[in-house]
């Protein structure tokens, strides 16, 4: 039988595991990307398993999230991941070079190979035909070490494209479509892989803003073929010798087969507070607007950026609208300044910004008390933006530029302006001067920390019996932001007893203090959620941070897929409800009582749950292979690769 694009790459980096459905598989990481926000618990973890050089193909370190805080945080941060990157070979992507993603598809990414990086985006790299996987940072450590990544193995959903997009519709508003037809819920365990003649009319750019938010999805990954225009990208980055193509054979089996038209597809935004909340533009035409962002990994290409440009050119901005624009990359940004793009989009009124996360992460560029903004972004949940009452709408570039000329929502079909032609290049205009290549290892220099730079923490074994308390009680779809806030908090990524004093802040201000209390007397903190616990970010923080004040157990609906990973990694018991409507039994403050725990888990039975406060007993299931369940028992993934060497 012939195979499909993901089995094909699998088949070629399965290390161990059998390649059947829903098994545990380990795979061979060939590239692996952080970012700062993520990066320094990485290779603090790293340095942590005493490994003398990476052991990876390539390994790139970048500075795109904290750049510029208040504070010596953040440079302190960029100072150890420097001296980390030249210790042991990795190459250091340095503030001002641009978003990892974008950079990493431009530079980097090469088709065929795998990708672990330790943030949800990392799919981007899908555009280029990579199975790009995100991962905590735990997990990417492990890649450095030459470890397999652990998978479930993946159901493939292939979607079809046909025809090809109309005037003013773009890839953006092709994913946004997707996630209205799959949501951000539901989709765990399956990666998407796209065919079909429509591809033929995608660039490699806009293949990869629709993998970048297959994260929306909660899928493992989404991925392109390899064809000719990959090879054309390829080529006008100077690097056509990573070619190579990647097709499904033509009797290929899918889990599931969806079709889409791209001709019937029109301008889309997600509205508040989800990804997930599409509807069409035109729905809303009319409403005020108060501030437009173009920027963030999934629209800050050349081509958005010069299609925006082009449709303001002449024009001016509405006066009651703030305009940001943060081009992806330096490369991005040095093009536009020397076609004069740049220029046009200064003379229309926009605030240039650095090519990095920014407003994306809520780092700066917060919007004014229950404005409506419009952003090029793929994330909306409620404050990410850095204000708690905004309305933030996800949108393409053509219809943010079409609400920042006219002040209101307006779908681009409706301006009455021909489309922008934008020639695919042939030839990008490149400078890695930003990037510190790895010379020859230097295993004696000195590594620089910060004071805001603490060790992980180390995890508690599990223990047979526990008595614990319910701690907090959530309702669907919580976010890591949720868990974990970004923005003004993230210079605290290194320290990891001061970002613990921010969990759950948008939700439950004493949470951290309740659960230090009964930390102290020896009390597990549990906590009980709904529906797709832990979407979003792939942030380990939100893992680390609770384990840190004493969270043992955590007991859901359904968790996504990372956060359940980075969970099992930091020794917090995943658990999920067996019958859903037990959700009810629970309540905040409950007293709650789990025998035999390690019993059970070794036997892979049922775990029941005694709820002392209410006189009942639930059971709970779990999807733990055996080696997660030794990580857990001995307290985390530390401690298991410490007792595995
Ligand atoms: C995000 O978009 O939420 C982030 C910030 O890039 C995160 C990583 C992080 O929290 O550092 C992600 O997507 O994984
Ligand atoms: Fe950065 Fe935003 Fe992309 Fe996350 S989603 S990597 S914060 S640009």
């Amino acid at each position: 039988m012939g195979k499909n694009i993901v089995q094909k790459i699998l088949k070629d980096h399965i290390i161990n595991g059998n390649m059947k459905q829903g098994e545990s598989v380990g795979i061979k990481i060939d590239q692996t990307l952080t970012q700062d926000a993520t990066g320094t618990m990485a290779y603090l973890e790293f340095e942590a398993m005493e490994i003398p050089e990476i052991k990876t193909e390539l390994s790139v370190s970048y500075v795109d999230h904290n750049t510029s805080q208040m504070g010596f945080e953040n440079n302190d941060d960029h100072k150890y991941l420097q001296s980390i990157a030249e210790k042991y070979g990795i190459s250091y992507s340095r503030a001002g070079n641009g978003i990892c993603h974008q950079v990493h598809l431009e530079r980097f990414g090469l088709p065929g190979k795998t990708l672990l990086g330790s943030d949800s985006h990392t799919p981007t790299g899908g555009g280029i035909g990579m199975l790009a996987i995100g991962a905590g940072g735990l997990d990417v450590a492990c890649a450095l070490a030459g470890l397999p990544f652990h998978i479930t193995y993946p159901k493939v959903l292939k979607i079809n494209l046909t025809n090809k997009l109309s005037k003013w519709v773009t890839a953006k508003d092709i994913i946004l479509y997707i996630l209205k037809l799959l949501s951000t819920k539901g989709n765990v365990g399956w990666v998407v892989e796209y065919g079909g003649e429509g591809v033929k009319t995608l660039s490699v750019p806009e293949r990869a803003t629709i993998t970048n938010m297959g994260a929306e999805l909660g899928v493992t990954s989404s991925i392109f073929p390899s064809d000719e225009i990959t090879n054309s990208f390829l080529k006008a980055q100077g690097r056509e010798s990573g070619f190579a193509e990647l097709k499904a054979d033509d009797d290929a089996e899918y889990d599931k087969i969806i079709d889409i038209d791209l001709s019937t597809i029109e301008p889309r935004f997600a509205t508040p507070h989800s990804p997930g909340n599409v509807s069409l533009v035109k729905e809303l035409r009319g409403k005020k607007v108060d501030q437009v962002a173009v920027g963030s990994c999934t629209n800050s290409s050349y081509k958005d950026l010069m299609t925006v440009a082009k449709m303001v050119k002449g024009r001016k901005l509405y006066p009651n609208v703030s305009f940001g624009v943060a081009p992806g990359s330096k490369q991005v940004l040095r093009m536009i300044t020397e076609n004069g793009a740049l220029t046009d989009l200064i003379d229309f009124g926009a605030r240039i910004m650095e090519s990095a996360c920014g407003f994306c992460i809520g780092n700066g560029f917060a919007p004014s008390t229950d404005a409506i903004s419009i952003r090029t972004n793929n994330r909306n949940f409620k404050g990410r933006s850095g204000t708690t009452s905004a309305n933030v709408y996800l949108a393409s570039p053509e219809t943010a530029a079409a609400c920042a000329i006219t002040g209101v929502i307006t779908d681009p079909r409706e301006l009455g302006i021909e489309v922008p032609e934008i020639p695919e290049i042939d030839k990008f205009n490149i400078d890695d001067s930003m990037i510190v290549f790895p010379k020859k290892t230097e295993k004696k220099l000195r590594i620089s920390r910060g004071p805001n730079i603490g060790d992980p923490p180390k995890g508690e074994p599990l223990v047979q019996n526990i008595k614990g308390e319910v701690m907090l009680k959530v309702g669907d779809k919580i976010t890591t932001d949720h868990i974990m806030p970004a923005g003004a908090r993230l210079k605290y990524r290194s320290n990891i007893p001061k970002y613990s004093e921010f969990v759950f802040e948008p939700v439950d201000l004493t949470f951290p203090e309740r659960c230090l209390k009964n930390k102290k007397v020896k009390k597990t903190n549990i906590i009980v959620a709904g529906l797709s616990y832990g979407q979003g970010s792939s942030r380990e923080h939100a893992a680390i941070c609770p384990a840190y004040l004493g969270v043992k157990i955590v007991i859901s609906k359904s968790i996504e897929r990372i956060h359940y990973s980075n969970l099992i990694n930091f020794g917090i018991l995943p658990l999920e409800f067996i019958n859903e409507d037990d959700y009810e039994n629970l309540e905040q403050e409950d007293l709650l009582e789990l025998e035999n725990i390690i019993d059970f888990l070794e036997a892979n039975e049922p775990i029941i749950v005694n709820n002392k406060t209410k006189g009942q007993k639930i059971k709970l299931r779990y999807n733990l292979s055996q080696r997660d369940i030794e990580i857990i028992k001995l307290g985390g993934l530390l401690s298991y690769i410490k007792r595995k060497r």
